[in-house]
């Protein structure tokens, strides 16, 4: 295989996943006001994710009581050389959200020969950045960035595709545990299709455990994630021209035993009517919640169950001593012609 040189030419791929735009509100303002019409009212989780609450993130990541982060991590670092044996020769790793791809540099140590990796993730400058520092990283391996919203349809190309002897995802983060149980399963079944016959998958996804420790872990001491909570009401002000005040609700977050899923809300102080694009008014009655992510658990077997319905065969998982993290590899149930 021809080896890059130091500097790879990195150019974004942009694949445009939505259309809208006009007069009319846009998608993403329709969905608002859609979340917030309802009995339950509830705004998408998607929107914490702004330039502060991506910090904000990242900070939660170091917190004491955030556990995920640091397990997984610690998984990746312990198991790394056994993961990369299931990937065989010459894989196209593709990484869904890649983020800052910490923990995909433990798997790329071991990749000397691998056919590319495609980093998607929705925010562009973050995904230069990245892109950039792993392609000077890992000049022998071409790095391929898609600027996308990773939960739609994607296409690789069949450059990337016949590079490769095999196409692996990689979803790491439990990410997966912030989508419906419905919704996670279509959400593999489209990377199983995206990635093709034949296609490996690496997963991270946090398991059930002692509500406490699930309950601090969304309830930092420092008060971050309520930071990160209460941001996405800023978030909807700009992107939905509303007029939250953030310092009218509190951060509420728990353990839905039953549901197996922290639920992550914002409780009003008081009664209040919000303005939503300058003529949508809703009325939140004292105390009133609205529901801004759910964070699902799954034990070994409910999330290799999950992967089955999707198409996926689990192959192998690694999880830490307590049992509080687990990270899966699957492979796609019809072979490679
Ligand atoms: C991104 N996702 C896996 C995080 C989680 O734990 O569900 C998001 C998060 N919400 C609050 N803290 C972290």
């Amino acid at each position: 295989m021809p080896v890059q040189s130091q500097s790879q030419e990195i150019s974004i791929d942009r694949q445009k996943t939505t259309g809208h735009q006009g007069g009319a509100p846009s998608a993403s303002v329709r969905e608002i006001i859609q979340g917030l019409s309802q009995q339950t009212k509830i705004l998408p989780s998607k929107l914490f994710y702004d330039e502060k609450g991506s910090q904000l993130f990242d900070s939660i990541c170091e917190q004491p009581e955030y556990y995920p982060t640091r397990v997984e991590l610690q998984i990746m670092n312990s198991h790394a050389d056994e993961m990369v044996t299931w990937f065989g020769e010459q894989c196209l790793l593709v990484e869904y959200g890649s983020g800052s791809g910490l923990k995909t540099r433990s798997l790329l140590d071991r990749l000397p020969r691998a056919a590319g990796y495609v980093a998607i993730d929705i925010s562009e400058e973050h995904l230069k950045r990245a892109a950039s520092a792993t392609a000077h990283a890992y000049p022998e391996i071409p790095v391929y960035p898609i600027a996308a919203d990773f939960t739609k349809p994607l296409r690789l190309t069949r450059k990337q595709k016949d590079s490769a002897k095999r196409v692996v995802g990689y979803f790491p983060g439990s990410t997966i545990g912030n989508f419906e149980p419905l919704e996670a399963e279509a959400f593999l079944r489209s990377i199983r299709q995206t990635c093709g016959a034949g296609s490996g998958l690496l997963i991270g996804v946090d398991l059930r455990k002692d509500p406490q420790i699930l309950h601090a872990a969304y309830n930092d001491a420092a008060g971050i994630t309520a930071d990160f909570n209460l941001n996405l009401l800023s978030h909807v002000n700009r992107e939905a021209g509303a007029d939250f005040d953030p310092e009218s609700f509190w951060h509420y977050a728990f353990y839905n035993a039953p549901k197996s899923r922290i639920e992550m809300h914002l409780v009003t102080r008081y009664a209040q009517t919000v303005t939503i694009d300058g003529m949508h008014r809703i009325r939140l009655e004292e105390g009133e919640s609205i529901r801004t992510e759910n964070s699902y658990k799954y034990t070994v077997q409910s999330f290799q169950q999950l992967a089955e319905k999707a198409g996926y065969r689990p192959e192998a998982v690694w999880t830490d001593e307590r049992q509080y993290f687990s990270v899966h590899f699957m492979a796609s149930n019809e072979e490679r012609e």
